[in-house]
Parts: C-alpha cells; sequence; structure tokens
C-alpha cells in the first residue's frame, strides 16, 4: 500500500457552535478553536474537521449555507480563519472543513436567482420538476420527514430537498453547477485547508425520472433513501470532483456515505478510490429503530462482530474512519456502553476497542472527557430539526409524550451538541453569556479542568491512548497491521490482535465488558503491558509471569505487547 500522510493521523471533530464562546453570545467561535489548539495538541491530535462554519441561516445549524466563501459572523470572521490555519500550521496540525453540496441553503443567492427567474439558468442550479396530476412529482419522504418536494412559487413545478425544505438539492448534472463547486473547493485548498470531511455525498446523484415507490409509512410516502439505493452512476460523479480538485493538492477527504452499493468500497476509498477515507457507521446502524424515532439496544456480541467484520471488509482495501459519535449521533457512552459500565472505566475501555482499531481514529468534542446523553423535561428544550420532527411524529404514531422523550434522550442529535464542559464553574466555562442550547447539568461532575488534574481521568487515560497508537515503536503496527479478533469464543470479552506487516510483535488489545471479572490465557509469559485502565498493573504483571493469564475486572482493558 502507497504510503500517505494521513495514514498514521489522529482526528478530532469539533461541533464549533458548542465548543467554547469568547465574545458572550452563546455561541462558539474561531478564537475559542484557536485558543484550545494546545489542548488538542496535547490530546495527540492531528487534524481537526470543524463543522460548518460558512455563512448560514442556520436552519440546519450550519448545513444549509448560504455563502460559501464567507465565515458565519457568530463564529468569527475569514482573518481569524486564517489565524487558525497558521496557528494549526505551526503546531503540524491539520485543518479540515465541512464540505456541503449535495445542496445549499435556500438563501444562498443561486436559490434566489432561480426562483426569481423558474424558467433561467439558476433553476438549472437545482431540480426545479413539474408536478404529476397536481401533486408532488414523486412521494420521496425527506430525511428530516415530509415531501422532499415544495412548490416552486408561480409555476406549477416544485424543488427537491432531501433534507430540510430550506435546503434545496443541487443539481450534479449540471457542468455549470459543477465547476462553481470545484472552483469552491479549490479556492479554499489554495488557502491552506488540509481537506474536507464531505456530507451526505452519496445523495447528489438523482434518478432524473424520480420513479415513486411503494409507501413504507404511514404518510403514504417513500424514504427518499430509495431512489439513491437504486440509482446507478455516482462514482463518475465523485471521480470528477476528485481529479478537479482533491487530486491536485493531495488533500484528505472524509466522507459520510451511508447506503453505499456492495462491493463499492474498493471504488470508494482503495488506493484510488473517490476518498481518502470514508466513515464506518456499521455500528451505529445497529441502534436504528423501525422507525425514525426509536432505537434498538445494542447486542454485545452483534455490535462485536458488526466491527470486526467491517475490519476484515476493508483489510487490503484502505482505511475507514472509526468514530465512537458525532454531531449526529448519541454519547457513545451513553449508546454502547451497558448501564453498568456507564462510569470512567467504561469508558476508557470502549476508547481502547475503538481508538486501536485498524483506520483513522476521529474523537468528537467531549468524548475525550466521557460526557453522555442529555435527559430533558420538554421538547421546547430541544433544538435539532431532526429531533423535533422525530417527537412530533412520535406523538403522531401514538406514543405519550414521555414515551417521545425518552426516545429524544436517546436518539436526539442534540446530546451531542450541548455545549463542550471545559469546567465546573459558569456555564461550564463555555460562555459568559446564555449557552445558545442549554448545558448537560452533569457538567459540575464531568469537565476537562477536573479530569486535567487526575492522573487517572478519562481524558488523561485518551491522551494515553493517542501518545501509544502513535509512539515510534508502535505507530506502524496500530498504523498499518491487520486487526485480528481474539476470544470470539468469551462471551462479554472484545478483543483483538494487531499484527504487524513484518511479522513482528503482535499487539493484543483486550476488554471486558461483562459485569464479572474475566480470565484469559495467554500464549506467552512475557506479555509486556503497554496500557491498562486498571489500578493494579503489578498484579496483572505477576499473573502474566506466572500463570500466564490476565485477569480483567468488569470494564477492564488492557494492551499487551506479546
Ligand atoms: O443518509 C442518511 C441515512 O441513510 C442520513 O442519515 C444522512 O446521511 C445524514 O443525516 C446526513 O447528515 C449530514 O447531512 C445533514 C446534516 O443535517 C447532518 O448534520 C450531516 O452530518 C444535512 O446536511
Amino acid at each position: 500500500m502507497k504510503k500517505k500522510w494521513w495514514h498514521d493521523k489522529v482526528a478530532y471533530q469539533i461541533y464549533p457552535k458548542s465548543f467554547l464562546d469568547t465574545d458572550g453570545d452563546g455561541i462558539g467561535d474561531l478564537r475559542g478553536i484557536i485558543s484550545k489548539l494546545d489542548y488538542l495538541k496535547e490530546l495527540g491530535i492531528d487534524i481537526i474537521w470543524l463543522s460548518p462554519i460558512y455563512k448560514s441561516p442556520f436552519v440546519d445549524q450550519g448545513y444549509d449555507i448560504s455563502d460559501y466563501y464567507k465565515i458565519a459572523e457568530e463564529f468569527g470572521t475569514m482573518e481569524e480563519f486564517d489565524e487558525l490555519l497558521a496557528e494549526a500550521k505551526k503546531r503540524e496540525m491539520y485543518i479540515v472543513m465541512d464540505l456541503v453540496v449535495n445542496h445549499c441553503s435556500d438563501q444562498h443567492e443561486w436559490f434566489r436567482k432561480a426562483l426569481a427567474d423558474p424558467e433561467g439558468e439558476y433553476a438549472d442550479y437545482f431540480y426545479f420538476i413539474k408536478g404529476k396530476d397536481g401533486k408532488a412529482p414523486s412521494n420521496y419522504r425527506s430525511y428530516f420527514g415530509g415531501s422532499a418536494w415544495e412548490p416552486v412559487p408561480g409555476t406549477d413545478k416544485y424543488y427537491l430537498h432531501m433534507f430540510a425544505k430550506e435546503q434545496p438539492d443541487l443539481n450534479w448534472e449540471n457542468p455549470r453547477l459543477r465547476r462553481e463547486i470545484y472552483k469552491m473547493i479549490n479556492w479554499w485548498l489554495e488557502k491552506g485547508l488540509a481537506g474536507f470531511r464531505i456530507d451526505a455525498i452519496i445523495n447528489i446523484k438523482k434518478d432524473l425520472d424520480f420513479p415513486s415507490f411503494e409507501p413504507d409509512g404511514p404518510d403514504g410516502l417513500a424514504s427518499c433513501v430509495k431512489m439513491v439505493e437504486e440509482v446507478q452512476g455516482v462514482g463518475e460523479l465523485l471521480e470528477d470532483m476528485k481529479h478537479e480538485t482533491f487530486e491536485k493538492y493531495d488533500a484528505f477527504t472524509v466522507a459520510e456515505v451511508f447506503n453505499m452499493k456492495d462491493d463499492e468500497l474498493r471504488e470508494f476509498i482503495g488506493e484510488d478510490g473517490h476518498f481518502s477515507t470514508m466513515f464506518d457507521f456499521s455500528a451505529h446502524e445497529l441502534t436504528y429503530g423501525e422507525n425514525r424515532w426509536e432505537s434498538r439496544p445494542i447486542d454485545f456480541k452483534e455490535w462485536r462482530e458488526t466491527i470486526f467484520e467491517s475490519q476484515k471488509e476493508t483489510e487490503g482495501i484502505g482505511f475507514k474512519a472509526n468514530i465512537i459519535e458525532n454531531h449526529d449521533e448519541p454519547r457513545g457512552a451513553s449508546r454502547f456502553l451497558p448501564e453498568y459500565a456507564q462510569n470512567e472505566a467504561g469508558k476508557k475501555m470502549l476508547a481502547t476497542t475503538s481508538i486501536l482499531l485498524r483506520g483513522i481514529p476521529f474523537i468528537y468534542q467531549g468524548q475525550e472527557i466521557g460526557m453522555t446523553n442529555c435527559r430533558r423535561k420538554d421538547i421546547s428544550e430541544y433544538d435539532d430539526i431532526s429531533t423535533i420532527d422525530q417527537y412530533n411524529e412520535a406523538i403522531n404514531a401514538g406514543c405519550t409524550v414521555e414515551e417521545a422523550l425518552e426516545c429524544c434522550y436517546k436518539n436526539s442529535r442534540d446530546n451531542a451538541r450541548t455545549p463542550m464542559q471545559w469546567s465546573a464553574g459558569k456555564n461550564a466555562g463555555f460562555s459568559a453569556g446564555t449557552p445558545w442550547l442549554a448545558l448537560n447539568p452533569n457538567y459540575t461532575k464531568i469537565n476537562v479542568e477536573e479530569q486535567e488534574k487526575r492522573e487517572d481521568s478519562v481524558l488523561s487515560y485518551y491522551k494515553k491512548l493517542t501518545a501509544l497508537r502513535k509512539s515510534p515503536e508502535y505507530r506502524e503496527t496500530f498504523t498499518y497491521g491487520k486487526c485480528v479478533p481474539k476470544y470470539e469464543d468469551e462471551e462479554e470479552i472484545f478483543a483483538y490482535c494487531r499484527v504487524p506487516e513484518d511479522g513482528g510483535h503482535q499487539i493484543l488489545v483486550a476488554a471486558n465488558f461483562g459485569k464479572e471479572p474475566h480470565t484469559l490465557k495467554l500464549d506467552s509469559s512475557g506479555a509486556e503491558i503497554l496500557l491498562t485502565n486498571t489500578a493494579d498493573q503489578a498484579d496483572m504483571k505477576k499473573e502474566i509471569q506466572k500463570k500466564q493469564e490476565l485477569t480483567l475486572p468488569s470494564c477492564g482493558t488492557a494492551v499487551l505487547l506479546l
């Protein structure tokens, strides 16, 4: 495999609105990010992905861009952005922005011009399609609920929006539109950006016949994802984009891809793939419920198997980007850990099994201190457009308010969007003003300041993990070594070996997700402990040497050089 500059890097996602507010408006900003670069450097971060910071009406928190060349005033100025780039560079860190090009905002000048002249050239930047029998062109339900079509005022046409109606889909079949997008991408790369996280990109290819599908819900609509699953040809668009932009700059690209067709992995992330990498959502998909508002609890064995399958599938092809959580997903500690493991030991265990997998680790802000989901008493306390829609759907389907709120507690995207917990002080040190979204009240216990003081905190442990992964001795093994599952017969053990390509020492990563202690037989008594979350390293060492065994308490984890 040809080595690339980003193969051995550790990435961190910042959700700017909730990261750190320095001007007291309750919204995080670029100054806040600049002031925390050293914090991130110490955490072992190389690549920073910023969720959208472009000008936007924030109907979908910046994923509705009204000017791709401007920084949202809420976040700061272009000068501050340039400063961020320069400060990151000084620290040998890389900045990656969010590329949201399946759609833009209805406030973007392209869309305004399109509405002003629905027969003009800008209408062709979007999908303005004639209705059928006085109704929408097809029965698609948007990702956020309701029809994916909205009437174009004063015409018999509708425009397509796979997400909110304020997020009209861009017409990628139009070469002029594509040129505009490529120009914009290159403009940012010229500035010194290291690359992009690419939003919802699979959706850019449409079936231009827009066929209707069998309804799959009481609303008589069919999820727009059906069209995405059936249509062919997204690869040509993605290749074109890559050649015209990323490739020229050796940029790092990480794609958000759901609903890829079988056997397309090599085309997406192989050596000459469309992207550098793409997120592995396979474990997250396990908790998706029958409908948009429900979720299923995690079944440990199914979860373990899914992760290993994904690792296996990727080996020899490329790298996936491993995440526990992001701004769209509930907090990992609340989702993947059984109740009894939702403590510091459990959070370290979850971190160990994820960060040391083969692939590019992404840490989402607050994950490094073990932030959790947040319970709310009323739907008015949520801000997210998708959560509010899910809540309403749940109520319409007959759920009680309590039941619908419980679903939000488990699934809401706002779980991950509560402000970053920097300290136990006012507003968790996030803002001197009123935070745009209420804090998780547990900030008095879970916060950076407290954890920085403590050697045994989740934060301190994350630092050790990233340091181990990137240490000169083991970097190659953790980057390129195979991931071979171990102890699969043990019901509650998550274990794998990272096997170096040159046949050198293997590294065992083992974790006990069970409630009781568990003893594993080792192949040798010479194993060296590289990292563990249990206090008693001396006892562990003795046991390995004398009995050739490793006993892990409940939520115990250990990394051993075999
Ligand atoms: O495709 C999906 C499920 O099969 C959706 O989950 C979809 O891919 C996902 O919601 C896309 O998310 C991204 O784009 C959205 C934005 O709201 C999210 O925050 C972003 O991560 C629209 O831009």
